[in-house]
């Protein structure tokens, strides 16, 4: 018989995709249109601590210390699959902490939904393999398939009706080509429109998503050769372009969603002048206005004191590559 307490605490880091995740197959299932690749992010975390217990009478959650209702939909979800595998319904208090800004697309759903399925799967003493983990972390949110893996990591977007050859693995370990990344805040409060709703608009209503989706097989070759061939210019091409195309199709959404502001038109501005002087390093973007710029670690200061010195740019956050999820 199970104890009647059963808990798990978990550390997951956030991953940034260098090509990107953008629309949805199955909304119901939250398989992804198409593949992504990304790396794990050492210093942007998030610890939740999932406890089960009989006595209690409704799952709840604590984001950054505040009660969030509006959010629990999803994690209950994520919680009911595991519930439904461990053959329980015991309810779960959920307590969860970023150690960066929450919702500011900063991948905060990422290491959280990642967090949260792995302490879930502990704390009901289920024995999944990383990949069902995968599996798992994607209901929750589609980026948080790759945080459950440390260094370079692919997410297959699949085809099974069921989705269960859409998750994440592991290309390339962290130490292998420890690329480190410079994440220039330009905004600390949480996006206006989410990347699930933006999605979304994109797929309805964007002239541009059909060729979004068309593109995506070769944007993904590309970025995997680059990434195993330790490629840092094809790398910096192909992942600035999925970037780019990926805004544009956002852009073009009717109606419009822009998520950049102007400081982060300058950040890209700053980072393509250092690499025009030969410095090993690009830009990415995700859904919010943080620019964040890949380099060698031996052009980490001058990407830093570059960025540091625009007058939009209100902090600056370094990491290297990290490992995957974590049992404290
Ligand atoms: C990515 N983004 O590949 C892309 C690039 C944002 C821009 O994955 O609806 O929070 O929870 O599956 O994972 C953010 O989307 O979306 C994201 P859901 P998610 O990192």
């Amino acid at each position: 018989m199970r104890a009647t307490v059963m808990k798990s605490r978990v550390r997951a880091r956030a991953n940034i995709a260098l090509i990107k995740y953008w629309g949805k197959a199955n909304p119901d299932l939250n398989t992804p249109a198409v593949g992504s690749i990304s790396i794990t992010l050492e210093g942007l975390w998030s610890e939740t601590e999932v406890e089960f217990d009989l006595r209690f009478t409704s799952d709840t959650l604590v984001l950054d210390g505040d009660s969030r209702p509006e959010q629990l939909g999803r994690v209950s979800r994520c919680l009911d699959l595991l519930r439904e595998r461990a053959g329980v319904k015991t309810h779960a208090r959920v307590i969860s902490d970023n150690n960066f800004p929450t919702g500011a697309g900063l991948a905060s759903s990422a290491s959280g939904f990642a967090a949260l399925s792995a302490a879930a799967a502990d704390a009901l003493q289920l024995d999944l393999s990383p990949r069902e983990l995968s599996i798992v972390a994607r209901r929750g949110s589609g980026s948080a398939a790759r945080s459950v893996f440390g260094g370079y990591v692919e997410m297959h977007a699949g085809g099974a009706a069921d989705g269960r050859d859409s998750f994440a693995e592991p290309l390339l370990a962290a130490d292998a080509w420890p690329l480190e990344v410079v994440i220039a805040i330009t905004d600390r409060g949480e996006k206006a429109v989410g990347s699930r709703a933006g999605m979304e608009r994109s797929a309805s209503s964007s002239p541009y998503y059909s060729a979004w989706i068309a593109t995506s097989d070769s944007d993904l070759r590309a970025g995997r050769d680059a990434i195993l061939e330790h490629d840092f210019d094809a790398l910096a091409e192909i992942a600035e372009h999925s970037c780019l195309k990926m805004h544009a199709v956002a852009m073009a959404n009717r109606p419009p969603l822009v998520y950049w502001n102007p400081a982060t038109l300058d950040c890209m501005q700053a980072v393509k002048a250092l690499r025009a002087t030969g410095l090993p390093v690009f830009f990415t973007v995700d859904a919010g206005p943080q620019l964040k710029a890949i380099c060698e670690p031996s052009v980490r200061d001058a990407v830093v004191g570059a960025l540091r010195e625009l007058p939009g740019v209100a902090d600056v956050i370094v990491s290297g590559l990290g490992p995957g999820v974590e049992i404290l």
